[in-house]
């Protein structure tokens, strides 16, 4: 099964994130823009694995205390994907180098490129270049859990499905 572990988002966070695309669709980009159900922000990506019950484990040795997630208030993009960016934490850097970590010493693979934490707003984007002037509600949410994640590919693109979560606690 596809797996990954992310960071599920509050209606306000979306809300801000729907409107932002909005504005993205009104200056007639295109591409596949990300469905409400399917907003997340991305903390590790697992890929092909079959053992979700060791990843929740390893999930929980994580201690972190809550935070707030807050939006940058623009968007970015790696080449045609548009993401919404978020302002910086660092207990959210925290949680991912933990994160890291304990995937590594259970040795369970995951995407190790440098975390670049981004909320996916548009795939495959084509048309305007001209978003850099967007601006994004800076909405916030607490944080009091990150989920385990499964990506489905469905006639209609992916579905994400929570599988298990793990409660952050204040130490
Ligand atoms: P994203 O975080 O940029 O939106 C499920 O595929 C989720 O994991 C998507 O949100 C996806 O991109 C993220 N992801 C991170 N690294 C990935 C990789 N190497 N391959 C596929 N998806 C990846």
């Amino acid at each position: 099964m596809r797996l990954f572990i992310a960071i599920r988002l509050d209606d306000n966070i979306k809300r801000a994130l729907i409107d932002a695309q909005y504005e993205l669709r009104q200056r007639s980009l295109k591409g596949r823009f990300t469905n409400i159900n399917n907003m997340h922000l991305t903390l590790a990506f697992i890929g092909e694995y079959n053992e979700p019950e060791k990843v929740l484990e390893t999930m929980d040795k994580i201690q972190c205390e809550p935070f707030s997630l807050t939006l940058g208030g623009y968007i970015g993009n790696f080449g045609n994907l548009l993401w919404a960016g978020i302002e910086k934490e660092p207990r959210l850097e925290a949680l991912v180098k933990q994160l890291r970590h304990f995937l590594s010493t259970e040795q369970i693979p995951f995407d190790r490129k440098s975390f670049n934490p981004h909320i996916t707003l548009i795939r495959n984007a084509i048309g305007s270049k001209e978003f850099a002037d967007i601006e994004v509600h800076k909405a916030s949410m607490t944080v009091g859990s990150f989920s385990l994640m499964r990506s489905n590919f469905g006639r209609h693109g992916a579905v994400y499905t929570e599988i298990g979560s793990v409660e952050l606690s204040q130490t």
